[in-house]
């Protein structure tokens, strides 16, 4: 039996060089707590992704509770079901109603169109998912936020150094989430962050991820202890020097991919957007089962006995989970496109040291 394939693996930066930095924090002693590798990576964060301000976490979740935090979110939000469980349950954890609303065909975004006809007089905010990095209809959603006084927060968990006609997708709305899962294009093995517009924003969320404290004997809100660590940040320092090789690598995989299931009767695969610079975080593929003969499950479990490890990201939808199926939005009638789509949806191995012959395995035993 050949070695398993997971659906990701994370890269690692270098031992010797990690080692180094290690030796750096030990002499210092300063290991946690806004830190000189903390506050370097923030800067040189901004700096690649093209963002103001940055604050770190120690990962995406509390970053998304806190971001809820710091804009005073309450009531309602509307948000995708098309996404991991962690969009809907930041909003739980702040007492904040999800509302569902449906998603579009293409980029498995929520669907600008149908967010209106959801709005009541508790809505409050916005949040939606940039899914596998597919930037969201941006003006749409914003036209509507503004219309109605909402704010917007998206969760950008997929997004890390997604760039739309050369802007940012982390600029877009009034705060947008990062997760640096161990599973994610950039990885810090767990961590995350919130990008913000301004200063004044920046120093409320810092406070908050720091229990409130805004000085030894101050407290000014109810914070959490959310806070990066140095051993995290300087790992996340090493990570910064490689990305663009990482995506250049899984950009590669993702296009070899590309050229084997051309054509597979059955098998829909996603081509790059236009003007939009990728970080190939998934390969998502969806699969018919009248014109591919198999269902997804079906084709799931194939995969696995061949010690192929996909994954149906994102099925079940949120809205499906028994925390949340009872909210009249997730009725799914209302949800005809997340509801076809979650039942297709394979997400397919993808990494940077993923190899060729194992992507012609994947693709052969899908060819038949
Ligand atoms: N919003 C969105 C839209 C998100 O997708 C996520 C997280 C969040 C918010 C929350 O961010 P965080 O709080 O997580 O920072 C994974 C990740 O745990 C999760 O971060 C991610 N989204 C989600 C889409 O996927 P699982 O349960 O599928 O992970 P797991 O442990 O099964 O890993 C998948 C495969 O990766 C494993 O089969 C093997 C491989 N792997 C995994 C780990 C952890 C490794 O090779 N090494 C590893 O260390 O959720």
């Amino acid at each position: 039996m050949e070695n398993p394939i997971y659906v990701t693996q994370p890269s690692l930066p270098s031992l010797p060089e990690y080692t180094q930095m290690l030796q750096q924090i030990w002499e210092s002693k300063h290991i946690a707590n806004n830190g000189p590798f903390h506050k370097q990576l923030e800067t040189e964060l901004c700096n690649y992704l093209q963002v103001p301000y940055i604050s770190l976490f120690s990962n995406g979740t509390l970053a998304l509770i806190t971001a809820l935090q710091a804009l005073r979110i309450t009531g309602e939000v509307i948000t995708t079901p098309y996404s991991f469980v962690a969009t809907s349950h930041a909003l739980h954890w702040n007492g904040i109603k999800p509302v569902f609303c449906d998603i579009n065909q293409t980029d498995f975004n929520i669907n600008p169109d149908k967010i209106e006809a959801l709005i009541t007089p508790k809505t409050t905010a916005i949040m939606p998912v940039h899914v596998y990095g597919n930037p969201c209809n941006k003006e749409k959603i914003q036209h509507i936020a503004d219309t109605y006084g909402l704010k917007v927060i998206y969760d950008a968990a997929h997004a890390f150094g997604v760039f739309k006609n050369d802007e940012s997708l982390l600029n877009w709305g009034d705060l947008s989430i990062l997760s640096f899962h161990a599973t994610k294009t950039f990885n810090t093995v767990e961590g995350g962050a919130i990008v913000c517009h301004d200063a004044k924003m920046k120093e409320r969320i810092d406070h908050l991820k720091n229990f409130g404290f805004t000085s030894e004997t101050t407290i000014q809100g109810i914070g959490i202890n959310a806070k990066m660590n140095e051993l995290i940040a300087s790992y996340g320092l090493l990570q910064l020097k490689n990305i663009d090789i990482e995506i250049a690598k899984r950009q590669e995989k993702v296009n070899l991919y590309r050229n084997l299931l051309e054509g597979t009767k059955g098998i829909t695969i996603f081509q790059d957007i236009l003007n939009v610079r990728h970080n190939y975080s998934y390969f998502p593929i969806l699969i018919n089962k009248q014109q591919f003969g198999k269902t997804r499950d079906e084709v799931y479990e194939i995969l696995k006995k061949n010690n192929i490890f996909a994954r149906r990201y994102f099925y079940p939808l949120i809205s499906q989970f028994p925390a949340y199926s009872g909210l009249p939005s997730a009725n799914k009638e209302n949800l005809t496109t997340a509801s076809q789509i979650t039942e297709q949806v394979l997400c397919l191995p993808l990494y940077a040291e993923l190899e060729n012959q194992n992507i012609e395995r994947i693709c052969k035993i899908l060819n038949g």
